[in-house]
């Protein structure tokens, strides 16, 4: 009876090799472009002719009551009276961006997954970064932990990476997460504060959890300010399985590491950010893949064979665990790349749903009971979100084919011919797949136990990896964390809150603890419960991802000029700044023309700034470039806006480089005096690139950079590379913004 089976659902069992494009051909079946012959219709098709006047009774002047009969007039309030779906529960605000998952090695002894072993496929993605507490209209730059959710659509169906920027998470078990969420969002009372851990439940919370200990560490550091989403790590934080043909499994852990190295803000520019542009990181998205400059990360898997699970003092199946690197190291073997923007942001990045549940054969869950109980919850989320049939909107909707008999539901669209909807059938129409097939086969572990509530012992242990941690991170990192502290627990007005928290941070790290507390008011702490085991762990601290070739690519830097400006130095820079990758954006007085030094309107058409100092502060921008020139250095000394921007830049550790009159101009808003300035410190070792006499050979070669680089530009971009220049803040200098 085989031959009634349609060739169409044939194919669906066996799947089929979609390609990079797979996902961007799919949607362009449901995607609508205008063009200069269409004209407004209503919904069900006919075209209006006016769509800004009620339907009405008039009299004379035109005036009179409105009749219900105009459809058009209704439909149009109607459609936007539901425009909102529900926000999401955590994680309300996002960006996203389509992009390619390629794999360089091939891994079959581990896994079967296509995806995981061709190494010729371009699996088609879509990657949502997300803040987790705040609303949906909340900003970008606060401090929180940043979601990393990738869909994988391949040939086997869709595969949901679920991933944080943060490798461990706040608790164990899946059932405290309600309470987490509680306790972070705005309190119930008088839903204040919005998109902040600073306030007493929060901190009321992690004291009364000592398994978050670990999290909260990481969530104090510079993790949660992060540059860009395009500079923080992915990480797949639960412990997954692998299974390899011949049946065997390991645990995994996955990784994305960015190419561009991982990068912070500091404090204050992230909390003037979230006022003076609230949409930093999502437009910083947005501007990336415009210009070309395609964000990239490495895909790694940190892989443990079953026979190792009990080898470790911590369980593997710990979500409030890392597998340190040095006991088990990284293996990268793919690349994720995003490289287009979203059409629609509602219909792709609002209505993507991810769920951790969403694999594909050859890769399968392990026992952590934070990653079952996830398994749960997304499907469960998304019915309130988009409703039954959330898979088939277009995001959603796999690139291979699906067929089965689930059924109905409101707004099902897809139209399943054929006369039975069960299975087994008459026709033997639509038979499950056999593994030759490719079919889904869950791992036969063998369990036996007793059904109970409980943790094992290894779960109980909760300070040992935050002192690891704290350990790990480098000075500065450190004096950022012991300064998070301060303002959060400043912001909880408690005493229980901030006296006991205080406390605790002494079974990590005792002169944190004391410094913690004398800052925010707690009690005198004089020793600790836990000593600390001095341990330390590579992979932890972001300074270990600087890349390993300079780079400053898609860096935004801003040149500031007035008229007069020295246009042999202006040129050099737009020109330097370009060739290395990086964004120049001119800032003057006024968004019209300036001129160089020996210009004016009858002899050229100046240069029209990008922004004035008003519209983009210097928080906006990486680094800035000062071109020398008498007239316009006087005009900008004289703007307090103007020296402000340097003083600014210099106190958020941005790289400054100035040539002839703009040094006296940095000099002016930075006033380092001659004690600060010692022969071992100079300007220069505090990141202000200077050149006195501009002459071509003086300026260098953007692609020549290195840290004893020679000429100007060099020196310059070499110093953007390193991101921050944190000699300042060791030394005190950066306070003065
Ligand atoms: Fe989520 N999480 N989560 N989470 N999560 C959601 O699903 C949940 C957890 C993460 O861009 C929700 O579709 C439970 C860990 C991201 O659309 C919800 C538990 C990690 C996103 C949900 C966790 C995450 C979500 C809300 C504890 C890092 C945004 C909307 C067991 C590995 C996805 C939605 C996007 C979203 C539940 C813990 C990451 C309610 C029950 C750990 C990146 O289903």
């Amino acid at each position: 009876m085989s031959h009634i089976v349609p060739e169409s659902i044939k194919q669906a069992v066996m799947g089929g090799h979609g390609g990079s494009q797979a996902k961007a051909t799919q949607l362009a079946a449901n995607t609508v472009e205008p063009t200069k012959d269409t004209r407004i219709t209503s919904d069900w098709g006919t075209k209006q002719n006016n769509t800004d006047d009620w339907l009405k009774v008039t009299n004379e002047d035109h005036t009179g009551p409105m009749l219900l009969e105009d459809g058009f007039g209704r439909e149009k309030i109607h459609r936007f009276d539901h425009e909102r779906i529900p926000e999401r529960v955590v994680h309300a605000r996002g960006a996203g961006a389509f992009g390619t998952f390629r794999l360089h090695e091939s891994i079959p002894e581990l896994s079967s997954a296509g995806v995981l072993n061709d190494t010729s496929r371009e699996t088609p993605v879509f990657l949502r970064f997300s803040t987790v507490l705040g609303s949906r209209g909340s900003a970008d730059t606060v401090r929180d932990v940043r979601g990393f959710a990738l869909k994988m659509y391949t040939d086997e169906g869709n595969w949901d990476i679920v991933g944080n920027n943060i490798p461990v998470f706040f608790i164990q078990d899946a059932m405290k997460f309600p309470d987490v969420i509680h306790a972070g969002k705005p309190e119930p009372h008088n839903e204040v504060p919005q998109a902040q851990s600073a306030h007493n439940n929060f901190w009321d919370f992690m004291y009364m959890h000592s398994e978050a200990t670990h999290m909260y560490m990481w969530a104090m550091s510079d993790r949660t300010i992060p540059r860009s989403y395009r500079m923080m790590q992915g990480f797949g934080v639960n412990t997954y399985t692998l299974t390899n043909d011949k049946g065997e499994r390991h645990f995994v852990k996955f990784h994305f590491t960015p190419e561009l190295g991982v990068h912070s803000l500091v404090w204050d520019e992230a909390l003037k950010l979230a006022g003076q542009d609230p949409d930093f990181h999502r437009k910083d998205l947005y501007e990336a893949i415009e210009s070309g400059c395609f964000p990239k990360w490495k895909f790694g898997v940190q892989v443990l064979p079953e026979s190792r699970e009990h080898e470790f003092d911590f369980d593997i199946l710990d979500a409030t665990k890392v597998w340190p690197e040095d006991l088990v190291p990284v293996r990268y073997i793919g690349e994720l790349e995003l490289n287009r923007n979203v059409d629609e942001y509602f219909t792709q990045t609002e209505q993507v749903a991810f769920c951790t549940g969403h694999v594909v054969p050859g890769i399968g869950f392990s026992d952590d009971p934070l990653l079952q109980g996830r398994n749960f919850s997304y499907f469960d989320t998304q019915l309130s979100r988009l409703g039954i049939n959330w898979q088939e909107l277009p995001i959603n909707k796999p690139v291979c084919p699906v067929m089965n008999f689930n059924r109905d539901g409101a707004m099902r669209h897809t139209i399943s011919k054929g006369k039975v909807n069960y299975w087994p059938n008459r026709f033997e129409a639509q038979p499950p797949a056999s593994v030759a097939e490719g079919a889904y086969i869950d791992y036969p572990a063998k369990i036996e136990g007793m059904k109970q509530r409980t943790r094992s012992a290894k779960f109980k242990e909760h300070i040992s990896q935050a002192q690891l941690f704290y350990n790990s991170l480098s000075e500065i990192e450190k004096s950022h964390v012991l300064a998070a502290f301060g303002f959060e627990l400043d912001h909880c007005d408690e005493a229980v809150v901030y006296e006991r928290l205080s406390g605790r941070l002494a079974d990590i790290d005792l002169g944190l603890a004391q410094s913690v507390s004398e800052m925010v008011g707690g009690p005198k702490i004089e020793k600790s419960n836990r000593p600390n085991h001095g341990r330390k762990a590579p992979g932890l601290s972001q300074m270990d991802f600087l890349p390993k070739k300079p780079t400053i690519a898609s860096r935004r830097i801003a040149i500031l000029i007035a008229d007069g400006y020295d246009p042999i130095a202006f040129s050099a820079f737009v020109g330097g700044i370009k060739g290395a990758g990086a964004l120049p954006f001119v800032i003057g007085a006024r968004r019209a023309p300036v001129y160089a030094a020996g210009e004016d309107a009858s002899n050229s058409k100046g240069v029209t700034p990008d922004h004035h100092f008003e519209g983009q502060r210097s928080t906006m921008f990486d680094a800035i470039l000062i071109p020398g020139g008498e007239k316009s250095i006087k005009t900008l000394s004289s703007m307090g806006r103007a020296l402000h921007y340097v003083r600014e830049a210099f106190g958020h550790l941005k790289t400054i480089g100035a040539t002839g009159e703009a040094i006296d101009l940095v000099n002016k808003a930075i006033q380092l005096d001659d004690i600060q300035l010692s022969s071992s410190h100079t300007l220069e070792s505090y990141g202000v690139v200077t050149l006195r006499d501009v002459k071509p050979e003086g300026l260098g070669d953007v692609l020549n950079v290195a840290k004893d680089a020679k000429g100007f530009l060099e020196k310059f971009v070499y110093n953007v590379s390193q991101h921050r220049c944190w000699q300042r803040e060791l030394d005190g200098l950066s306070t003065q913004v």
